[in-house]
Formats: C-alpha cells, structure tokens, sequence
C-alpha cells in the first residue's frame, strides 16, 4: 500500500524544499547529512498525519494502555525501518534515485541511537515495534540519554571507548514535549501531620532538589497499519532556568545546583551488561524516569476517568528488569498522597497494575540497594517500601511460621538492604522469565521461595525478535525471494515462514537461498576489507560470535579453540581443513578489565593467524569493531555458523541466536536460554549441541568437584593452548595475559577457578565445531540445514512473544486506525 504523501513527484518537491528551508541550499549543493535530515523530515510528515490518526482512534476507542518501562530502548536506526513499516521503501527508494540520492548511503547518515546495552534494550526496542503492528496501545518509558552506548574503537588491539554523541547534528525522529513536562523530587524529608478532618496522617515531603523532567516523543510506527505508537524519553532540565533572578536573590548555589543535578541524571547510559552499577546517580536516573513517566500516566487517565481506583482497567506498567521497580512505590506515593486513596486501597490498584520480567540470574545483576543512600535520596518512596516490607514479612510469618529462614531470604529489606527484585515479585501480579528454562530454573532454584508461595504469578515468555527489522530489511534479497516463494503473510506473521519447509529439498531453491547467502558474504567481506583491512574468503565458512563480551558467554572459549586449530594446522599441514572465517564482535563494559583482555587476546591472535603464511589463509580471525544495530543487520545475514555458547544456565534467553537462525545460520551452541527451544523446532539434526546441560553446571556449582586443573594436567593439547597465553606466542609481553590464564585454574590469585566451565566443555566444543565442518563440506546437506533453521523460526518473532504478553498479562484491546485522508474519502 502506498501513501498518498508517497506520491513520487510530492516526495521529491519536499524533499528539495527542506533542503532550501532548513539548509538554504540547492539540492545539489547539500552534504549527505543535509540530505538524510531533510529526507528525514519529509518522512516524519507523514508519519505525523498517521501519529495524530492514531491518537484519535485511541481516543474514541480508550483502549487499555501498556506501559513499557526500561531503562534501555537499543532502537537502531529509524529512517529505513519506517519507510518499510510504512509500506513506502520502494517508491522512495525509486523517487532518490531520479534525484540521484542512494537511499544506503542515505541511511548509513543515520546516527544509530544506542540507548541501551545489549539483549535486554534490543527486546524492548521488538517489543514497542510488534505492539505497533499489531495495534496495541503501548507507550515506551525511558530516559533520553545525551550519550548512548559507547563508540568502541580498537587501537593497537585495545578497546577504546569513545563518546557517542548520537544527537549532535539535532535528531529529525524526535519531538519535544515541554506541554508535558513535570517536577521529580529528590532528597528532603518527610514531616506527618495530623488531619483532623480525615483523621489521618498526611505525610509532607520538604526541603528537596526538584527536576524538571521533559519528555521527548519518538514515533513508533507499526507495519503497514496506519498505527503510531510512541516512545516517550525524558531529559532534565533544571526548574527555573538559570539566570540573573535567582543570582540576585542569592540563590547562586541553588541554581547551579539543580543545572548540575539536571545534566548529570540524563547525561550517560551505564554501560553495564548483566552486572548491576550501585551509584547513587544510577538511582536518581531510575527514580528520575518512573516518577515522571507514572504521573504523565496518571494524569491521562484521569483526563477521561473519574475512578482511580479502576486505574488497572485502563492502565498496566511492565517493569523490564528490576530496574523501574521503584514504579511500584512511586505509584502508592501518588495515590495515597495525592490521590488520597488509603494504604489498601492503594495497594489494591498498585499490585493490579504491576508486572515484571526478569533477564537474568547472575547474582552480581540482581539490584541491592544500600538503604542509608535509598532513604536519604527518596525518603517518601523508601518509607513506603519499609511499610510494603513490614506487612510482607508478616504474611511471610504467618504463612510459615516460626520460620526465620524465610524471613532472611525473603524480606525485601535485609541486612541494610532493598532488595529490588523482592520488591517486584511481592507487588507484581506477575513475574516471567525470558525463555522455558530460565523460567524453570527461577521457580526451581533463584527464586524457589517466592515460587513456593505466591504460584500463581510465575509464568514464561520466551523472548522473539521482530523480522520487520532483522530480515525485511536487513536482508532483502532474501526477504524478497521468500516473498515470492510463500507470499508477504510472514512478515506479520511469522509463523507462516514454515511453508519454506517444502523447499528444503527442492535444489533450485536451495541453490538460490545459498547464492543470496553468498553475495550477503561478499558484502560483509567488502565491509570487513574497509574497516579491518583484512581480506577473507567468502567462500570460507562465516563463524560468528557477535553479542555483548562477558566472560559467561565464553568468547574465551571460541579464541581458545581457534588457537588449537591454529596448533593443528601448524603440526599437520597435509590435514584437510575446511577455510574458516571467525567472525567476532563485542563491547565489553568500559571497567570489566578482564572482558577488555579478552578482545585484546581475540586481536592478538588474529594478527599472529592472518599473517601467517604457513597456515594458507585456512584460518581467519576478525574483530569487527563498534558492534552495533545498524552493522549486526548486515551480520546475521552473512553468518554461516551461529555461535551460542554460554555456560549453560547463565544465558536467560538470547536473541541474537534467533536473529541468526531466521537468516538461515544453524546455532553452535548449548543447551542454554532459548537456544533449547531453537533446537526444539529445528530438530537436533540441524543444530549442533554440546556442552554440559544446566542441570550439571548448577550441581557442580552447589555441589563442587569440578577440576580444572585435572583437564590441564591430562591434556596436553588444551595445556598447549593455555601455555601459549603466557609463553610470547600471541604478545611478546608474557604477562599480558596472565591474569586469563589464571581464571581458568586453580592458582593463588583465582577464587574460583574456570567459573565458566570453558575447560571442561572445550573437547565437546571441538567435536561439535568438527561436526560442522564435516555438515559445511556436504553442500547439499548444509544448504538443507540452512533453509531448515529458516523456515522453523516462525516461533521466534517478538509478535508472537507480544501476543502472548497480551493474551496472559496485559489484555490489551486491539485497534484498528483508518487515516483520516481515507476516512473523509469514504
Ligand atoms: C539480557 N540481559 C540477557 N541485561 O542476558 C539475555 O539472555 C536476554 O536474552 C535479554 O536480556 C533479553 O531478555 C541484559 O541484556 C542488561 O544488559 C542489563 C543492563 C543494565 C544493568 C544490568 C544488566
């Protein structure tokens, strides 16, 4: 369907009349970037028509609203995306053509807004664009930071992290919202006084910092729908503007102050994966964007609703991750102090309209918070949060009493402590985790207690990822040659990419599938020549590991093994080798020392193996730098082996390894997260599995008795690999690596050796990698295999997971929006 405002020759006047109105240029005169902002601009007008279309249906229709709330959207860019939601790629593409613009070189312009880390902001981004597709009435709650995620550089094999100031050319798919500002407090106390009219405490917060939080909206456009949902990002401002009037009443310091308290709050994304940051301005960042996004919420629904206490009617607040679990104080705050309901009353709305999602099970992510610093920075939330754990302790007792265990492993504030995901899962209606066995592995062992008691709660929703995104766009030849083969349902519904299965012995379309893979290849290969200088083979078998580097999820492992086929080659060169391409990109936290090690470890060994010349070119190594949205598009498309290979148990979910399996690369990988479910679509036979299952890993973990060390001392091959970390092979300096060498046994200065079990999967590693060049070499089998993990990826779109959040949490009503344009033709 094409846009009326598509109209190519209305497309192109607009086009060239931003350019004169924002750049004062001729077409001709204006750099790429003009050129992208005005495009930009030209796109948001019609975006703007369906926004506002949107709006009216909501009005009319008061559907129920979800509220995501996340401290990480990894949105990736926009301008592509919409133009496909908007059914309109093609004909635009066609109308900078006539006027000699190349639309990839147009998106390339694109900032990519990085405000997120990793797994969990790149689900929240799938989320907000499935519930746009399929017409729920969903707003995304976030902080607009003024540096994303960082820019990684490697220099001299070294990560260097470089800011990444996304907006400083202005960011055309964003709209300021100052109508809907409002105040978040900070600091203070709080004064009880009676009311003798109620005869009831009020309780007063004073003397704090205010905020003033300004939302940002970010169109949400849903595929080929009409629909328009919004991301809703907040930056701080200071109250009153700095200025002569406060600096003449003496208030310098105040005003300098609140500027300060302003710019630091949304100044930076902590760039942590899976460990939780304890600073105070982490806090103040998390309280900053719930209190504002919970009152904004509030107030619309009070705008047309006279019942707060019907709040969870209209209204439900997802909580990705603990992080926005202050929601759940925030929320009773309003209602009994501004609302005026009574504590059970609030209660009653607050455990109604509450839910959350865990990611993770690392004990170092759980989030704790010190209560001397919790109450001196928000003294009325963290009274509330006292009061909700001094009542909960009670059911506790009451429920099991005179068991103080419990209590201790229970409470939501121990040991001068508040316990965030305690908080959430006794106030949250529900509690799910992000694939079947993370949630097993909550109920049976993480979070046993809280199952034991409240059932009811715990459910599953395996994570997705949206194909709109991953293959649509990113990889279009492909997506065009499924188009004609099963016709366009699977791009809104994913399931139906299962009619591909009658391809995967058909040699036409096999070979066909395997050339879009191929030129896909060539096109990374072109990008790896221009950014790494480095030349590899498309014909070599593309062996990908891209994801965030932790040492969980064993990028150790894969560089190990790639040093003991570097060995083998060297000791057998008459061995038959299959040429492989190891393909890796990661970020790692800019203060995870041992994370950075690890690519400087990755980057060493790629120098000593690209130039060898012994070895044939059979082995390439290449760290693609800056990992990130826009380039993992083009990633997935070209892999060819699909790296998995987290401890098991320690990955809750993944979703790169779903992005991967949709663009037709089988997973190497374990029994973790949902690559169990990837494999239970696919059929083992097109996977290859290895390495201790989560049941082993937890008792080893629990019980003891596993031995790195024995596995050192029997094998000399693996004790090769490991020697070489410190004898010179891979850096004249012998001490460089040191410190990995030592996390993987049991030396003095290792409290828990190998605590990822990298030794003791190693061989099982081996033989699966074994497997794979063997299942590489049968052209026919792997072509099979491919078009397999293809076709049984109906499974894994985030419209399925949001589906399934609707259906079993949320129930939200579906709407439909006509364009107005439409409507008045009718
Ligand atoms: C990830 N978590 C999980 N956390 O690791 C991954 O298995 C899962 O697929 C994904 O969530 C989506 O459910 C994750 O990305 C973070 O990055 C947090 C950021 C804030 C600090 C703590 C970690």
């Amino acid at each position: 369907m094409i846009d009326k405002q598509f109209d190519k020759e209305t497309f192109k006047k607009s086009v060239k009349d931003n350019v004169k109105f924002l750049y004062r240029r001729k077409l001709e005169e204006a750099t790429q970037e003009q050129l992208f902002q005005a495009v930009s601009y030209t796109v948001k007008d019609v975006i703007i028509d369906n926004w506002l279309d949107t709006q009216n249906a909501y009005e009319a229709q008061d559907p129920k609203i979800v509220y995501y709330m996340s401290m990480e959207f990894l949105m990736g860019r926009a301008l592509g995306n919409n133009l496909l939601n908007l059914g309109a790629y093609g004909e635009v593409k066609e109308a900078l053509e006539e006027l000699g613009i190349d639309i990839n070189a147009l998106e390339d312009q694109e900032p990519d807004p990085a405000l997120g880390n990793g797994g969990l902001g790149r689900l929240a981004a799938c989320f907000l664009d499935s519930l746009a597709t399929l017409g729920y009435s969903a707003y995304g709650c976030g902080i607009r930071y003024r540096y994303g995620m960082f820019k990684q550089e490697i220099r001299d094999g070294y990560q260097v992290e470089v800011p990444d100031a996304w907006l400083e050319e202005g960011y055309p798919f964003e709209l300021r919202r100052p109508e809907y500002a409002k105040e978040v407090h900070f600091g203070g106390y709080v004064r009880v006084e009676y009311d003798q009219a109620t005869g009831q405490n009020k309780f007063i917060h004073e003397g704090y910092q205010a905020v003033k939080a300004i939302p940002y909206d970010m169109p949400i456009v849903g595929y080929e729908n009409n629909v328009v949902n919004t991301l809703r990002i907040w930056d701080a401002a200071a109250i009153e503007e700095f200025g002569f009037d406060s600096f003449d009443k003496g208030d310098y310091k105040k005003a300098v102050e609140q500027e300060n308290l302003a710019k630091d709050i949304v100044n930076v994304l902590y760039p942590n994966d899976n460990k939780m940051s304890g600073k105070e301005l982490r806090l103040k960042q998390q309280y900053f964007f719930v209190s504002a996004s919970i009152q904004a919420a509030i107030e619309k629904y009070k705008k047309t609703h006279d019942d707060i206490k019907k709040l969870h009617e209209k209204v439900v607040f997802q909580m990705n991750d603990t992080h926005p679990t202050m929601a759940v104080a925030e929320l009773m705050r309003i209602l009994m102090d501004q609302e005026g309901l009574g504590w059970d009353d609030a209660w009653a709305v607050t455990t109604k309209c509450v839910a959350y999602t865990n990611h993770t099970i690392m004990a170092e992510a759980l989030e704790k918070w010190p209560i001397e610093l919790f109450s001196r920075l928000l003294p009325r939330v963290y009274q509330i949060i006292e009061e909700i754990n001094r009542r909960f302790i009670i059911e506790v007792q009451n429920k099991y009493p005179g068991n103080y265990e419990k209590i201790k492993k229970m409470a939501i504030i121990y040991d001068g402590q508040v316990k965030m995901a305690h908080l959430a899962i006794v106030a949250g209606f529900s509690v799910n985790g992000v694939a079947r066995l993370h949630t097993e592995i909550l109920k049976n062992q993480e979070l046993k207690d809280f199952y034991e008691m409240m059932p009811e709660k715990f459910n599953n929703k395996t994570n997705g990822i949206t194909q709109r995104r991953f293959l649509l766009h990113g990889n279009q030849n492909l997506a065009a040659w499924i188009t004609d083969h099963i016709g366009p349902d699977w791009i809104t519904d994913l399931s139906q990419i299962g009619k591909l299965k009658v391809y995967a012995d058909d040699e036409k379309a096999l070979q066909e599938f395997m050339n879009i893979k191929f030129q896909n290849k060539q096109r990374l290969a072109k990008y790896i020549l221009e950014h790494n200088g480095v030349e590899v083979d498309p014909h070599s078998i593309f062996d990908v590991q891209v994801k965030r580097l932790h040492e969980y999820k064993r990028q150790l492992l894969n560089i190990l093994h790639v040093i003991y086929l570097y060995n083998q080659i060297k000791l057998h060169p008459e061995m038959e080798f299959y040429p492989r391409t190891f393909i890796f990109g990661a970020k790692a936290s800019a203060a995870y020392e041992r994370a950075k090690k690890i690519i400087k470890l990755i980057n060493c060994v790629a120098d000593v193996v690209n130039n060898d010349p012994s070895i044939n070119g059979k082995i390439k190594v290449v760290f693609i730098e800056n990992y990130r949205v826009s380039n993992a598009e083009m990633i997935f498309a070209a892999a060819d082996v699909s790296e998995q290979i987290s401890t098991a148990s320690k990955e809750a979910s993944g979703t790169g390894n779903m992005k991967f399996m949709l663009n037709g690369a089988p997973t190497l990988g374990t029994m973790d997260g949902a690559n169990v479910e990837i494999v239970e679509e696919v059929g083992q036979e097109n996977a290859f599995i290895f390495g201790m299952s989560a049941d082993q890993i937890i008792n080893y973990e629990n019980h003891g008795g596993y031995d790195p060390d024995f596995i050192y001392n029997t094998d000399a091959e693996i004790r090769q690999v490991l020697m070489q970390l410190i004898n010179g092979t891979f850096s004249s300096d012998t001490e460089l690596f040191r410190d990995i060498y030592d996390s993987l046994l049991n030396t003095k200065n290792c409290s828990r050796a190998d605590q990822y079990f990298i030794l003791g999967d190693f061989r099982s590693y081996a033989e699966a990698q074994k497997r794979v060049e063997a299942a590489y070499k049968d052209e026919k089998k792997w072509a099979k295999m491919a078009l397999l993990n293809t076709a049984c990826s109906g499974k894994f779109s985030s419209d399925r997971t949001i589906q399934e959040y609707v259906d079993d949490i949320w129930h939200l009503d579906k709407v439909t929006v006509t364009k107005s344009s439409e409507a008045a033709e009718k």
